[in-house]
């Protein structure tokens, strides 16, 4: 499961979001949260699956209970992809703080490379570091993030052990006031939501009746959150693939270029050991063949080898043995 951290300026309303995130059964700053997928939904029906399971990331209120700065920016480190805040509500202004914010994650970035650069200059082993490092810190200073550019893998190795913020899949949200629903900032470095997350915090605290009526008096069809970890879970490097029947539908992740026993692996680790084919299908030709069964009859599947690279929503069935 992915980990995605809440983080932003000062009340910038992170943990305001994250209630509205959890829900009502938050118990400390981490919580659990299903991927809304109505391709899920819809196999899952086809099939009249007993149970549907939908895909997990892991949110987490990153500065709750970080003592320090330097303890928030190590917690940042560990996450997989970011959540980033801005304050534009009761008259704030969102993109100056963000603005500052943007500084704040740069700077957590420098020290690490300058540190890392100066060793890498010394030390002969490292030589072949350094056109990486110094370029990675050239942008820093400029300001600009490094997920802005396209690194080369052995590039991307000699960062990965400094874990850098900016190079973070981010998504923003411009926490509004619940009549400036829908203004956006807009920022090269960020795709933006924008959110009432004070609006959405109270709205998961209600049932789906009372959710509708308060959404509803401003405006909203529904809670926004969904979308909202719908973009986070597209800004991973991702894709999602799906097994269905009577006994349960599934949304799996795995990492974008994996090949068919990866994906078995994702699933279980003796699939993947035991992997001898892959019968596959996509997702608009199952919901076209109308189940899984009259697919196979109608020869719709697709057997696949160990080299098959498994694609955005592929529905497949693992053969195996163990
Ligand atoms: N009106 C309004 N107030 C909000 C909104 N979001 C947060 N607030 C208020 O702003 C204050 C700070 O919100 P928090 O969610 O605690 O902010 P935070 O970013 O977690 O704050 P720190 O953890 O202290 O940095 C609280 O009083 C919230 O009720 C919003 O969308 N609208
Ligand atoms: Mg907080």
């Amino acid at each position: 499961m992915k980990t995605v951290g809440i983080t932003g300026p000062t009340g910038s309303g992170k943990s305001t979001l994250f209630r509205a995130i959890a829900g009502e059964k938050p118990v400390g700053d981490v919580a659990a949260v299903s991927v809304p997928d109505e391709r899920l939904d819809k196999l899952s029906e086809l099939h009249s699956s007993r149970k549907t399971v939908h895909a997990q990331v892991q949110v987490v209120d990153v500065t709750a209970t970080a003592r320090t700065a330097a303890a928030a920016a190590a917690r940042l480190r560990n996450m997989d992809a970011l959540l980033v805040v801005a304050p534009s509500f009761g008259g704030q202004d969102g993109e100056a703080a963000l603005r500052e914010f943007k500084q704040d994650l740069l700077l957590a970035d420098m020290g690490p490379f300058e540190t890392r650069l100066t060793k890498a200059r010394k030390d002969p082993a490292s030589k072949k570091e350094v056109p990486a490092l110094s370029k990675a810190l050239d942008l820093l200073n400029d300001g600009t993030f490094l997920s802005s550019q396209p690194w080369e893998s052995d590039e991307l190795f000699t960062f990965s052990a400094l874990a850098p913020v900016t190079l973070k899949p981010m998504v923003l949200v411009n926490n509004v006031d619940e009549d400036a629903l829908g203004e956006k900032i807009s920022d090269p470095d960020f795709e933006s939501i924008s959110v009432s997350a004070l609006l959405e915090a109270e709205v998961a605290g209600l049932g789906p009746d009372d959710a509708k009526e308060l959404l509803g008096a401003y405006g909203v069809d529904e809670p926004v959150m969904g979308v909202v970890i719908q973009q986070i879970y597209r800004s991973l490097d991702l894709i999602t693939f799906f097994t269905t029947g009577d006994d349960e539908s599934r949304a799996w992740e795995v990492k974008r270029g994996a090949t068919a026993p990866e994906a078995a692996g994702a699933i279980h680790s003796d699939i993947q050991r035991g992997f001898i084919r892959a019968e596959v299908i996509s997702y608009d030709a199952l919901v076209e063949a109308g189940h899984w069964d009259k697919a196979k009859a109608a020869s719709k599947l697709r057997v696949e080898g160990k080299d098959y690279v498994f694609r955005e929503g592929d529905v497949t069935n693992f053969r195996f043995n163990v």
